[in-house]
């Protein structure tokens, strides 16, 4: 038999991104294949993408057709609309699972350094700590710091621990947003108990109501959004600092062909703030300079790149979708990961390159890769191990070596905080401006555009096109996670990006000197677009709740169970969210309609989905224009 004849894609129509193309090509070249090869190759299963199959016992799987999703059903007599909602909830109770442990980790290590066993780490930002125990009633007035840290883990650690009772960040959500959660019975307890009793309610033969799942589905993504992710967010700030803008360069040209390149490439900040440490260990400077080095070149990737570019300023080298590309650069001499969007892929390309990748989670491990754990007690004692085999790597180089060279300077590092200070002339000061301009209509809305890049659509189009078209509208963008790294790269994090923009948000942009696309952070910062919110809904004028803001949130490009966790939360906290590229459902069923149509009616969001994103643009500029007509500023 004669092999299928592998099919070889047009590089230009898989990525926008100039240096990512440039390195697909060389791997071609070299003859190394990446996930946009495998994508081509693999022809996604028309069952699954419809989410109309169920592998959850053993008298099936069982397949149902999308065709005619009621003609048939599962061997225990599972609906198309079961099957639907039971396989969305458990990617929902996976991807909060994922945010959840980023976040306890982090409370993990917070308590650790509050009780004075680890010393690496401190409390950098005191005000933050204050904040943010007030917000949740813990009493700040003649506290010393460790007495309200204390307090304060104690008090955050129930988000994931707690059985009964609600989580202490619900005391952030606006008043009238909380009722209708409360009447539903949605307010989340704690995430370990949410997303147990999520994982239960899909074995076969329990919760076979889909809009009972779905209760569940929100209920255990609410624990992600204004639990987990939200701790793992106010935590960083507090141990790392509260990000304020600054300016930093994005692209594969931040490698430097004359250093030592370390890439770190994940999702908790720990380990990259222990790695900004070792490299600049005047021990290892040194031995790099023995090695014939110029320094040590520290860059990020993906979710924590985003987060240590926010806060400190570090380089960051792309996002989902280039992590295998960069290394073909030849230049990456150790790459560096933790946990989440880490693809096993990765070992191969990496080998083609001698570069080692070196994973440091205990939760995990990738075959082929070298394992060196990372301990928070000990932080070092790994990063400066991977400085070492990265100074070694740099010493015997033998791979061709060729950087892109682009790079794109912007702004990042927009926390709410500062959106308040920037709009509002001090960090007393309110959201009050924005929602001025909001209501005067200088600003028609705001936009959440956020999340991944995935191979099944050409890299970072989705993302420049659908957010081009919102500032065209006057439509403000916020943006995290790779979504911003696709935008930067393009070079709309600039003030000098505001020409893009429509009459009235480029007047805004101009006055304050701000970018018309504000980057966030990462993921787990999208709980920073949930804060942003509550305040605008408490400063008054928008309406009572986060459903009345004009509002719409979007993830163009997505592919992770996060994703749809994210996408669950926006939704129940009232955001109307439109994904792209693909959606795990068969249109018309009634689980569908729950979802595109119900849960608005219920009082929260909505999904939306479009693959085209200029009518995803249309679609959420059209819900701002809804909102503002009802809270009667259309004019
Ligand atoms: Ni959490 S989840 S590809 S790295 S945004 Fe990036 Fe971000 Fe999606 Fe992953
Ligand atoms: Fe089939 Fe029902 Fe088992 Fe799912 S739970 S595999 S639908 S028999």
């Amino acid at each position: 038999m004669v092999e299928k004849a592998k099919k070889e894609l047009n590089i230009k129509d898989i990525t926008i991104c100039d240096a990512t193309q440039q390195m697909l090509a060389k791997a071609r070249r070299e003859g190394v294949e990446t996930a946009f090869d495998r994508a081509a190759n693999m022809k996604a299963c028309p069952i699954g993408a419809d989410s109309a199959c169920c592998k959850h016992c053993a008298m099936g799987p069982c397949r149902l057709n999308a065709k005619d999703p009621y003609g048939k059903v599962g061997v225990c007599g599972a609906t198309i609309d079961t099957i639907q909602a039971r396989n969305f909830a458990r990617m929902v109770a996976s991807g909060a699972a994922a945010h959840t442990d980023h976040g306890m980790a982090m409370v993990d290590l917070f308590r650790e350094v509050v009780n004075g066993h680890i010393k690496e780490y401190r409390i950098k930002d005191v005000n933050k700590l204050v904040q943010v125990a007030e917000s949740i009633g813990i009493e700040t007035e003649d506290r010393s710091v460790k007495e309200i840290a204390t307090d304060l883990y104690k008090e955050l650690e129930r988000t994931y621990t707690q059985v009964e009772g609600e989580i202490p960040f619900a005391k952030r959500v606006p008043e009238k947003t909380l009722e209708v959660w409360r009447k539903m019975g949605i307010v989340p307890r704690g995430a370990m108990r949410e997303i147990m009793e999520l994982m239960h309610r899909t074995h076969i033969g329990v919760d076979q109501h889909y809009e009972n799942i779905t209760k569940q589905s929100s209920r255990t993504a609410l624990a992600d959004g204004w639990g987990g992710s939200m701790v793992a967010t106010e935590i960083s700030d507090i141990l790392f600092g509260t990000p304020t803008p600054i300016a930093v360069d994005v692209n594969m040209g931040v490698l430097k062909e004359d250093q030592v390149n370390v890439i770190v490439h994940g999702h908790e900040p720990n380990m990259f703030e222990s790695m900004l440490v070792s490299v600049n260990e005047p021990s290892l400077v040194q031995a790099a300079k023995d090695a014939g080095a110029q320094g040590i070149n520290l860059v990020g990737m993906c979710c924590s790149g985003a987060e240590m570019m926010s806060r400190h300023g570090v380089p960051h080298a792309g996002n989902f979708m280039s992590t295998e590309a960069i290394l073909v650069t030849g230049a990456v001499d150790a790459m560096c990961v933790d946990i989440q969007c880490i693809k096993q892929g990765l070992v191969s390309v990496a080998d083609c390159y001698k570069t080692p990748l070196i994973t440091t989670n205990t939760r995990a491990h990738i075959e082929g890769a070298t394992h060196i754990e990372f301990d928070d007690h000990e932080p070092q004692k790994c990063t400066d191990e991977v400085v070492i085999k990265a100074i070694q790597r740099f010493k015997n180089r033998t791979a061709a070596i060729e950087i892109p060279d682009i790079r794109n300077t912007g702004i990042h590092g927009f926390s709410h905080e500062y959106i308040n200070y920037m709009l509002g002339g001090s960090f007393r000061a309110s959201y009050a401006p924005l929602n001025d301009n909001i209501i005067n209509g200088r600003i028609r809305g705001v936009a959440g555009v956020v999340g991944c890049t995935n191979p099944r659509i050409k890299q970072d189009w989705a993302h420049v096109e659908l957010v081009k078209e919102l500032i065209k509208k006057d439509v403000l963008v916020l943006q995290t996670g790779c979504s911003q790294i696709s935008l930067a790269k393009e070079g709309f994090l600039t003030p000098e990006a505001a020409y893009l923009a429509g009459p009235g948000l480029k007047e805004v942009c101009e006055t304050v000197g701000m970018p018309p696309v504000l980057g966030l952070g990462s993921c787990v910062d999208n709980s920073r677009i949930l804060i942003a919110a509550s305040e605008m809904v408490r400063v008054g004028g928008l309406g009572n709740s986060i459903a009345d803001l004009p509002a719409a949130g979007a993830a163009p490009e997505w592919m992770s169970e996060k994703a749809i966790s994210i996408g669950q939360y926006f939704v129940a906290s009232g955001v109307y969210t439109v994904f792209g590229t693909t959606f795990p459902i068969v249109e018309e069923t009634k689980f569908h309609k729950l979802l595109f149509d119900g849960l608005e009616q219920q009082g929260l969001g909505k999904w939306g989905f479009s693959a085209d994103p200029y009518e995803m643009a249309r679609m959420m500029v059209d819900h701002i224009d809804k909102k503002r007509k009802a809270l009667g500023i259309d004019k």
